[in-house]
């Protein structure tokens, strides 16, 4: 079993487990090579061999306990039918969204679609070691309506989805996108997956008082679905600040992803029954070594008693030295 496995399921205190968001990447300079020869992102994504490779990246150069899968939340309105580009120093952009076309998909076209995802786990786990965990992931239903409908830019923005598209349409393509994202959870554990992990990047955008029906709710369904599948679940409703413990208390994921955000100390009175993942600021990577210790210092001391899984507040900053983060993974297995 993994350390990670351990923790979850059987909440050990004391045991040490270290992974990070966006592991796999862009500080890479592995990742960089493979890429400038691969200029389809989505292509590359679907790519088994290519994508269970880079999956190993960080493992064979970090030895981490948990591998993540290479793929991207992105993956699921593209299976959907909505066209996604990646544009560089720019992000993602994907073409309007198209309602007909949304919810006529057929269920073994989308998988069809993703079948080389569930190809490179299949690859990737027999290619990593039993004590490690490989994670699956997803991004929630409110995150991908983000990226969906391009509502990151202004908050107008996201009043002009909750007023343009009627709520009772927001709930119908939410419910559309809590199926699919099941039955891409399915297939991930069919193929291997022992973790998975629910991207909730977008939550802070959230109005209070949609909070319960576009995150909690959904959300919620997702954890079932993967506790009735005995499979721990960790979430990351990114930006909720203090909601963190409404959400808690509503979804009972396994495992909590803090955001750099949060007070520690607030976290530990608040968030109990759960265990608790990252927190520390990935922009501390950019300082000197002792800064970097000092704050992974503050997580370890403070969640020394709870059962606590290193990693950071939200994913490694593309200009990331990999020799720093290499001291951070040294220095995190060392500490007592
Ligand atoms: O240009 C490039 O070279 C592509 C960069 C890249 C990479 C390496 C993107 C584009 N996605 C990924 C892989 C990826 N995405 C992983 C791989 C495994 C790993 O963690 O190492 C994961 C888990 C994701 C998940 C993801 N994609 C999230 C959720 C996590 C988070 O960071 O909040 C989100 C929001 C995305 C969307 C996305 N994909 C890529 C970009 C540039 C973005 C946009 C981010 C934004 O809008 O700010």
């Amino acid at each position: 079993m993994s350390t990670l496995t351990k923790i979850l399921t059987n909440k050990e205190v004391n045991c040490k487990s270290i992974w990070f968001m966006r592991q796999a990447g862009r500080h890479l300079p592995e990742f960089r090579e493979v890429r400038s020869r691969n200029k389809d992102f989505i292509k590359l994504c679907l790519n088994s061999k290519l994508s269970s490779e880079l999956t190993l990246q960080p493992i064979k150069r970090y030895n981490l306990d948990a591998a993540i899968i290479f793929s991207d939340i992105l993956l699921i309105p593209y299976a959907l039918g909505q066209n996604v580009k990646f544009i560089k120093n720019e992000g993602p952009s994907l073409s309007k969204f198209e309602k007909e076309k949304f919810f006529k998909i057929d269920k073994n076209n989308f998988l069809n679609n993703l079948k080389p995802v569930y190809d490179s786990i299949k690859l990737t786990r027999t290619n990593l070691n039993k004590d490690k965990s490989l994670i699956s992931f997803i991004g929630a239903p409110w995150t991908l309506l983000v990226y969906m409908f391009d509502l990151k830019v202004n908050k107008v923005k996201i009043d002009n989805v909750k007023y343009n598209q009627s709520i009772n349409q927001i709930r119908n393509i939410i419910n559309n996108l809590i199926e699919f994202l099941c039955l891409h959870i399915e297939k991930q554990i069919e193929a291997g997956a022992d973790v998975v992990q629910i991207f909730d990047s977008w939550a802070g955008l959230i109005p209070k008082e949609n909070l319960d029906e576009f995150c909690y709710k959904p959300n919620s369904k997702l954890v079932d679905f993967c506790k009735e599948r005995k499979i721990p679940v960790i979430c990351f409703p990114k930006g909720l600040k203090k909601n963190y413990l409404d959400f808690n208390k509503s979804v009972k994921p396994d495992g909590l992803s803090l955001d750099y955000e949060l007070d520690v100390n607030w976290v530990k009175a608040n968030l109990t029954d759960v265990v608790l993942q990252g927190g520390m600021d990935p922009k501390f990577l950019l300082k000197d070594e002792d800064d970097i210790f000092n704050e992974a210092k503050k997580y370890l001391d403070t969640f020394k008693n709870v059962p606590y899984i290193f990693n950071l507040g939200h994913g490694i900053i593309p200009e990331t030295s990999p020799d720093k983060l290499k001291k951070l993974v040294n220095f995190v297995r060392e500490y007592e």
